[in-house]
């Protein structure tokens, strides 16, 4: 019975730093990082490892066809949609040993230890990773997380391609990880646990952080086309150097973002440059642009200016620019009940905790959507993520591991009417 939460009730925190640190060895790179690009070999052993895991503590899992996993543990109502505890287990290239992973692994540690206390819930709980949240080989980020909420079709994501002209659907049928479970159904409640990946709870020493929302996001893609040219023959004044132009357009992204500071962010993430020879001036370059601020309003002011600018460039340079909104993903408020949720289990744990926006995407920026939902932070050294150092300590991930027991317990609790 869940009628109250058992004052006892805690995570095993060493059997959950075990699992993280094992997983982390799937795609481990030289400097202590990982690289598990989504749909890859490494996501693929990754995945055999969370069947695994997740089977042995008695779930049933499922896999949609977008290769969401769905690990459920059974209720006493199994009437009753799910209460989920979801996140990702694919990386960045350089990727850190904590994104995504600690919600995963937090996940699994509660049902374990649900086991262990012999709880069993009244509603299915349900533990999901969700597939290529990161976007780093498929773009946009969230992207099947965003199909389970209607955000995209199936079609749709199944057919971006990476820089390599790799389909997602190809990719997902090579690591044979398309499963024939529908695409999307009802949850009662959705929770992700995750490092903040930026600076505020470690400098206020804070423990948890209670995640009221995710901030607005657009990315871009854009094509300059200028000429080739012979380094050493052709007079300045008779250039259409397209590299000069994207470097301008970085110094825009970046303009454009300070000029919306602090909350503001702007990055040019990638640039491919063409011919990329030494002496040849080049002709081609494609870059991706990433714009973020908390307001969707501001958002789109700088959008404005950055499209303004941009043409200006591209005019001022001689230059043919193609530049395309990719993904577009608004500012997310999550739910107050489970919001409240999460601030009392963070109070009954004894943890300093303040309210956060989150400026990182996540999938539950997607799910809120369609469940109620909201995500718990723990700090990370230095705020430092989508870094091979990113690092967390045992006794923060076990800290927010509890806090998403207790919250996971007292929803299962308010939704039976207890
Ligand atoms: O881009 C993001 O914020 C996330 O890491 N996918
Ligand atoms: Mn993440
Ligand atoms: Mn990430």
């Amino acid at each position: 019975m869940t009628a109250t939460i058992p004052a006892n009730i805690a995570v095993n925190s060493d059997r959950l730093w075990a699992s993280v640190q094992e997983t982390a060895e799937i795609g481990a790179t030289a400097k202590g990082g990982i690289c598990r690009l989504a749909l890859s070999e490494e996501d693929r052993r990754v995945r055999d490892w969370f069947r695994a895991a997740c089977e042995a503590a008695g779930c049933t899992v499922s896999v949609d066809g977008l290769g969401n996993m769905f690990a459920r543990r059974a209720g006493r109502d199994a009437t009753l949609a799910p209460i989920a505890i979801g996140s990702h287990l694919d990386t960045q290239p350089t990727g850190g040993k904590y994104d995504g992973i600690i919600g995963v692994m937090a996940g699994l540690e509660v049902l374990r230890s649900l086991d262990d206390a012999g709880l069993q819930t009244h509603a299915p709980l349900e533990l999901i990773n969700w597939t290529n949240e990161e976007g780093a080989r498929f773009a946009p980020a969230m992207l099947a997380s965003g199909a389970f909420a209607g955000a995209f079709t199936a079609d749709y994501a199944l057919s971006r391609a990476d820089r390599q002209g790799v389909r997602f659907g190809a990719a997902l049928d090579a690591i044979g990880y398309r499963g024939d479970a529908a695409l999307g159904h009802p949850l009662s409640a959705h929770f992700e646990l995750h490092i903040e990946q930026g600076p505020i709870l470690e400098a206020e020493a804070c423990t948890i952080g209670v995640v009221t929302g995710v901030q607005s996001i657009r990315w871009y893609e854009a094509r300059l086309v200028g000429s080739d040219g012979h380094a050493g023959a052709t007079p300045m004044r008779l250039r259409r150097d397209a590299l000069l132009g994207a470097a301008r357009m970085i110094e825009t992204a970046h303009r454009v973002a300070k000029a919306h500071a602090p909350d503001a962010v702007g990055t040019v993430g990638m640039v491919e440059c063409k011919p990329n020879s030494r002496n040849v001036i080049p002709g081609e370059v494609f870059l991706t642009v990433d714009l973020r601020h908390p307001d969707d309003a501001v958002l789109a002011r700088m959008d404005a200016e950055f499209r303004d600018a941009v043409a200006e460039i591209a005019e001022m340079d001689g230059l043919e620019l193609t530049l395309e909104q990719t993904w577009e993903s608004p500012a997310v408020h999550f739910d107050a009940d489970c919001i409240a949720a999460v601030r009392e289990a963070a109070a009954q744990c004894g943890f300093a905790s303040r309210d956060l926006v989150s400026g990182a995407g996540h999938d539950s920026a997607y799910i809120a959507r369609v469940a109620p939902t909201t995500m718990i932070f723990v700090p990370c050294a230095g705020g430092l993520s989508h870094n091979e150092a990113e690092s967390a300590t045992q006794d923060d991930v076990a800290a927010g591991a509890n806090v998403l027991l207790r919250a996971v317990i007292e929803t299962d609790r308010r939704l039976s009417g207890q």
